[in-house]
């Protein structure tokens, strides 16, 4: 589990400038400073899935680990192959939404269900999943921000 969390953190952090490197040190994700404008992550990998739920726009992104760890040594035992991101905004004003509860389960063509709390991280929340498999996975993404609403958003990721 640590070692997730320092992997995610990695990962978190290898798109900021070397300037930022500081930000590697904060450590456990929940204690990191949230609302900090958009994360650099965000904006690299593609938009997997973009959808308005009831005033929210949920932006997903699903970045594979081995590219984002390019010249990094991958942790041992570790079986997650992607890091799925998601950020949200108020999609009238385009307002950052930072505060919340996320959780996203993940679902191979196997009928393998993979459900995870998606942790806040500078601007975005994120978890790692296990895509190793080729073929469709759905991803059903449920989450209640600051305003108590429960939202959902599904889509579909295919691993090539
Ligand atoms: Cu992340």
């Amino acid at each position: 589990m640590k070692r997730t969390t320092v992997l995610i953190a990695a990962l978190c952090a290898m798109a900021l400038p070397v300037t930022s490197f500081a930000a590697m040190d904060h450590g456990d994700h929940g204690s990191m400073d949230r609302g900090q404008g958009g994360h650099a992550m965000m904006e690299m990998g593609d938009v997997a899935h973009q959808e308005v739920v009831d005033g929210v726009k949920a932006t997903f992104k699903v970045m594979s680990m081995k590219e984002r760890m390019k010249g990094m040594e991958m942790p041992k035992g570790m079986k997650e192959t992607h890091h799925l991101a998601v950020e949200f905004q108020e999609a009238k004003s385009g307002k950052a939404l930072t505060e919340g509860e996320v959780k996203a389960k993940v679902q191979g063509a196997d009928k393998v269900e993979q459900t995870k709390d998606l942790m806040g991280m500078q601007g975005h929340f994120g978890a790692d999943f296990d895509l190793s498999k080729k073929g469709k996975y759905g991803v059903m993404c449920k989450f209640q921000l600051k305003d108590g609403k429960v939202r959902t958003a599904k889509f579909w990721y295919t691993v090539k």
